[in-house]
Order: C-alpha cells, then structure tokens, then sequence
C-alpha cells in the first residue's frame, strides 16, 4: 500500500514536472463530463499532441463548464484567455450565422453525407468563417443526429409535439425549429438534468448517447427517433492565440485535432445500437419510426427566414442542399 503510494506521488510530481516544462500550455475547455463525446475527443487531442510534441506542447482539459457555459467559453477564446475547446456547433450561431447551414433540419440523410460535406468545401468555408469573429476552426467531431426526448406523452407526428416545453440549446436557428414545430422552445446552456426532473421543461432533443451518459432514461420516459438535426461539433483555438505559435506547432494542433476528430466520430457511431439497446433496458418507450416526413414539411420554410438572410449564409445553404438531394 505505501509502496502504490509512493509510487502514485511519483507519477503525480512527474506529471507536474512534464507540464511545467512544457513549452506552451493550452486550456481546453468543455461543458460535458468525462466519457461525453466532446470528452473523447479532448482526450484523444490531448494524448496525440503530447506524445508528439515529447511533451513540448500540453494540454490541460478542464471539463463540467468549469470555465463557464457555452457561450462564456466562447468568449474567452475570443480574448485569448482559453486556448482551445470542443463545443457543440448550436451555440456558435450567435456569433456568426454560417454554422446555421451545418445545424439545418434534416439536411444530412446519414453520417456519411454529414462526413463529405464537413470535410470538404462547404466545411472549410465555415472554419474560415469563424476566423472573422476571432476563431480558428480546426476540425469538425461530431455529437450526432439529435432526437427527442420528454416526459408527458408519446410523439409520434409533429402535431404531438404541440405545447410541449422544449430545452433549445442557446441558439438561434434552434429555437426557430421548435417554434415551426409547434412547441414552446426554451433556451438553456447545458446541462439541464435538473430542471428535466423538476419539470421546469418537459422535453429536450439529443443524440443518444447523451441521453445515455447524462442519464435522462430516469426522468423522461418517452424518445422518438427523428434525427432532426445532425449536430457537429467545431473545434476550436483562440485565433488571437494561434497567431502567436509558430508554424511548426500549428501543424502540429492541426493534425492532432482532426485525427482526435475522426477517432471520436467513429468511436461515437460505433456505440449507437448498444445504446439504444441500454436505452429500452431502463425503460425508455422508444418511437423507432416516427412521421419524419410532417417534421421535415413543418420546417422546410426555415431557409426564407431572416435567419438566412446573409448572403454567404444562403448561398452555402443552396450549396449543401443542392450538394445532399
Ligand atoms: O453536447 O447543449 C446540448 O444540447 C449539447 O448537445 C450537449 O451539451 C451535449
């Protein structure tokens, strides 16, 4: 016992001592607890740039919104105060409207064509994007198609969802889908446990394995599959930040993030039967087939909302719902 002692202050002071020699230190910030897919792919970055870097570069990820929720994080990227982080793309939408493209309902039919046009052109114009409000987009990982979940009843056809409070993530485009769909949308940063099991909202929408990991299997009791939504993540450094590496180390953050962001997305879509599996073990009353078609016909008319007024916004609209017929 205190030789495992002994030997764990060794690996902790060993530890210390590769961080604080490291060169440059960068603080990752997440809003989700360990074994989230943010976290995946944080950890996955953090063990390649390390290793790579012999410990040169470090990583320190300080995840639970420790920093702040969503929209703080993003805000101390903005000023440089937080190197990095790994966010659901919802949120960014307040600080530029083009992520609004990736989040549209419905525009993926599956993962694959989520991976061709992310990876690709459309993609890349989004990263550039967000370099005008101070971010530079590295790599896109992944949350997955989003479905909902809500204690009262179950939904089976968009006029189900009627009157149901819905938690939204801080977002724009978000609270207009659940508003065309009929429903009382109410934004929230995350998490929200809390206020599912006081009933202060009655539904929220997520992938699956969020509705694993946070253990929403406890509190609502019915989920319709609708993948309403594909739900990116964009990773992210503090531009301000990122103009003082050199080119070298850029490459390096660059390379480490989309590998870590491919591992992740095939780690996550390799998780989804088993978890919709452990879903229906706890309970869950699971709609398999909904009437996706009266989702898609009640918010087909998003794209002619203001919303989309920019023209950059538009045209890369047309652009990937041309690109996914
Ligand atoms: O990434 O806020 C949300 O609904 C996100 O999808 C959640 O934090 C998991």
């Amino acid at each position: 016992m205190k030789k495992r002692i002994a030997l764990l202050t060794v690996l902790f002071v060993l530890a210390w001592a590769v961080s604080a020699s490291a060169e440059i230190k960068i603080n990752l910030g997440l809003v989700t607890k360990p074994g989230s897919a943010q976290n995946v792919c944080a950890d996955k970055f953090k063990e390649l740039l390390e290793q790579r870097s012999g410990g040169r570069l470090a990583v320190k990820i300080h995840h639970s919104a420790s920093l702040g929720n969503e929209t703080e994080i993003l805000q101390q990227i903005q000023l440089g105060q937080v190197q990095m982080r790994v966010i659901t793309s919802g949120p960014f939408d307040t600080f530029t409207p083009i992520v609004r493209v990736m989040d549209y309902p419905f525009i993926f039919k599956d993962n694959e064509q989520a991976d061709r046009i992310l990876d690709g052109a459309p993609g890349r114009t989004i990263l550039k994007d967000l370099e005008r409000v101070g971010f530079k987009g590295l790599a896109f990982s992944e949350n997955g198609f989003r479905n909902l979940t809500n204690g009262k009843h179950p939904v089976r056809t968009a006029d189900d969802v009627k009157g149901l409070k819905i938690r939204v993530m801080e977002s724009t485009l978000h609270k207009a889908i659940w508003q065309a769909l009929g429903a009382n949308p109410t934004p929230m940063p995350w998490p929200i446990y809390t206020e599912l099991e006081q009933g202060v909202i009655d539904g929220q929408e997520n992938p699956l394995w969020v509705i694993e990991v946070y253990k929403f299997y406890e509190i609502q009791k019915y989920m319709t599959m609708t993948r309403h939504v594909y739900s990116g993540h964009i990773d992210v450094a503090s531009l301000k930040w990122w103009r003082t590496l050199k080119a070298e180390d850029q490459d390096l953050i660059r390379k480490a993030m989309a590998e870590a962001a491919r591992y992740q997305r095939e780690n996550n879509r390799a998780g989804d039967a088993a978890r919709l599996d452990l879903l229906k073990a706890k309970g869950m009353q699971i709609e398999m087939n909904p009437d996706v078609a009266a989702f898609r016909a009640k918010t087909a008319g998003l794209k002619d909302l203001d919303l989309f007024k920019d023209p950059a916004v538009k045209s890369l609209l047309d652009e990937v719902i041309q690109a996914t017929r």
